[in-house]
C-alpha cells in the first residue's frame, strides 16, 4: 500500500514508534511518505520505498504563532495527490488529527479518497489534548477519524473517560524490533569507560519533562547507592534537568552520575544497563522501558498509566506507587544485591518483550490499513 506517515521527528516516544513503523512497513514492501517538519531522528535512510517531505513554515510578521496545521494539511494534500496515497496514519492527535481531516475535506473537494488512522500516545489525551483550550478539536478530530488507534487498555479508558467518542478505539501496543536487541555485539557492549566491574549501571531515559520526575530518579539512585556501588545514566536533554543538577549537587552524588544527553543509539548503552528507572507520574505505555527490557534490563517504575501492562511486578522489575522513592530503591536494591536475582529478572524482562515484538504488532497495523477500504469494496 502507499501509507503516508505523520509525527513528531524528535527524540519523544511517538516520534520513535512512527519511525520504526514507517521503516518496517518500507521493509515489508509498502510505500511510506513521512510528512513532517524535520527529518525523523531515527529515520537513518531513505529509498525509492521510503520518502520524506518537508513541510515548511512561511513566516510572516502578523502572526504571533505560525498556522503549522495549515502547512502541514496543505502538505498532506500535496503528497497524497502526487504520490497517490491510500491511507495517512498520524501519530499523537494535536494537530496532526485535525490537520488530516482537513487534508481529506480538501481532497474530497478534488474528488479524491484518502483513510485517516490516528494513533493516540498519551500526552495528547490526558496532559494536553484534554485541556479545554483544544478539547473541541481533539474530540472532533478522533471522532472523524476512520480509525483510532491507542497504544495501552489504560489510554483508550482514559480516552473514554475523558472525551465523548463516538469510535470504536483499537488497543495496539507499541513494539520493539527485538532483533536489533539480539544483534547488539559483546564487544561493543563495553561498560568499561563508565562503571568499574564491581559496579552497577543504572538508567534513565526520557525528555526531562516534569511529567517524568527526574528528580525521583535521583532520589531513588541516591539510595541505592548507598548499598549497592552504581553509577547512574542519564539520558535525554530537557526542561527539568538543571533540576537534577541541582539535586545530585545536594545530594553528593556528583561522581556516580553521568549526563549523555540525547542519542540515536539507545541499545548500545542499554546493553550494559542493569536496572532502568522510570517514576512517571503518567505514561500510556512507557516505550523506553520497552526498550529497556528488550535489552534484558528489568524496570522499576510507578503503577500509573499504561505501565503495568508493560512492566510486571515482581517477573521483569517492580512498580511502585507515584513518589514513593523509598519503595522504589528497596525494590531496585532487591534485584541488584543478588546475581542471581539479578539474571533472572534480566531474562524475564527479555521473555516478556517477545508479545511486543515488531513481527507481531506490524501485521496489526497492515490490516487495519486494509480494513479501512473493506467497507467500500
Ligand atoms: O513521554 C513523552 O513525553 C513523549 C510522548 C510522545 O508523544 O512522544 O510519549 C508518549 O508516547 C509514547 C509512545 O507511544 C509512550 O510510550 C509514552 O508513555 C507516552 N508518554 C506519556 O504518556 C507521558
Amino acid at each position: 500500500m502507499k501509507i503516508g506517515i505523520v509525527c513528531y521527528p524528535t527524540f519523544g516516544g511517538s516520534g520513535v514508534v512512527a519511525t520504526e513503523l514507517g521503516m518496517a512497513l518500507a521493509d515489508n514492501g509498502h510505500e511510506v511518505h513521512f510528512i513532517t517538519y524535520n527529518q525523523p531522528v531515527r529515520l537513518d535512510f531513505l529509498s525509492h520505498k521510503l520518502h520524506f517531505h518537508r513541510v515548511l513554515i512561511e513566516e510572516y510578521p502578523l502572526f504571533q504563532y505560525q498556522p503549522y496545521e495549515l502547512a502541514l494539511s496543505s502538505k498532506m494534500v500535496e503528497v497524497v495527490r502526487k504520490y497517490s496515497l491510500e491511507v495517512l496514519h498520524v501519530h499523537y492527535a494535536i494537530p496532526h488529527a485535525y490537520a488530516a481531516y482537513m487534508a481529506k475535506k480538501m481532497l474530497e473537494e478534488k474528488g479524491i479518497k484518502i483513510k485517516v488512522v490516528t494513533t493516540l500516545h498519551g500526552t495528547d489525551i490526558t496532559l494536553v489534548g484534554s485541556h479545554p483550550t483544544y478539547k473541541t478539536a481533539v474530540e472532533f478530530s478522533i471522532n472523524n477519524s476512520d480509525v483510532v488507534t491507542a497504544v495501552s487498555n489504560s489510554l483508550k479508558e482514559k480516552t473514554n473517560e475523558l472525551f465523548n467518542i463516538s469510535k470504536d478505539i483499537h488497543v495496539v501496543y507499541n513494539f520493539i524490533d527485538v532483533k536489533k536487541y539480539e544483534n547488539t555485539i559483546d564487544d561493543e557492549c563495553s561498560r568499561g569507560a563508565l562503571a568499574h566491574r564491581d559496579e552497577k549501571i543504572i538508567t534513565h531515559i526520557s525528555n526531562f519533562r516534569p511529567v517524568k520526575r527526574v528528580e525521583d530518579v535521583v532520589r531513588v539512585f541516591s539510595e541505592i547507592q548507598k548499598q549497592v556501588p552504581s553509577k547512574l545514566l542519564l539520558i535525554g536533554e530537557g526542561p527539568d534537568r538543571i533540576k537534577a543538577e541541582k539535586l545530585i549537587k545536594e545530594l553528593n552524588i556528583k561522581k556516580n552520575v553521568y549526563f549523555l544527553g540525547n542519542s540515536t543509539e539507545i541499545d548500545r548503552i542499554l546493553c550494559y544497563t542493569d536496572l532502568f528507572l522510570l517514576p512517571s507520574s503518567t505514561e500510556s505505555f512507557g516505550l523506553a522501558a520497552l526498550e529497556a527490557m528488550a535489552a534484558k534490563t528489568p524496570v522499576i517504575s510507578t503503577n500509573t498509566g499504561g505501565l503495568p501492562e508493560v512492566n510486571i511486578h515482581g517477573k521483569t522489575g517492580y512498580l511502585s506507587d507515584l513518589g514513593d522513592v523509598h519503595d522504589m530503591a528497596k525494590n531496585a536494591i532487591s534485584i541488584l544485591k543478588e546475581d542471581a536475582t539479578l539474571e533472572q529478572f534480566k531474562s524475564n524482562a527479555k521473555a516478556h518483550t517477545q508479545q511486543f515484538s515488531l513481527q507481531n504488532i506490524l501485521p496489526v497495523y497492515e490490516d487495519i490499513y486494509k480494513s479501512c477500504y473493506k467497507s467500500e469494496v
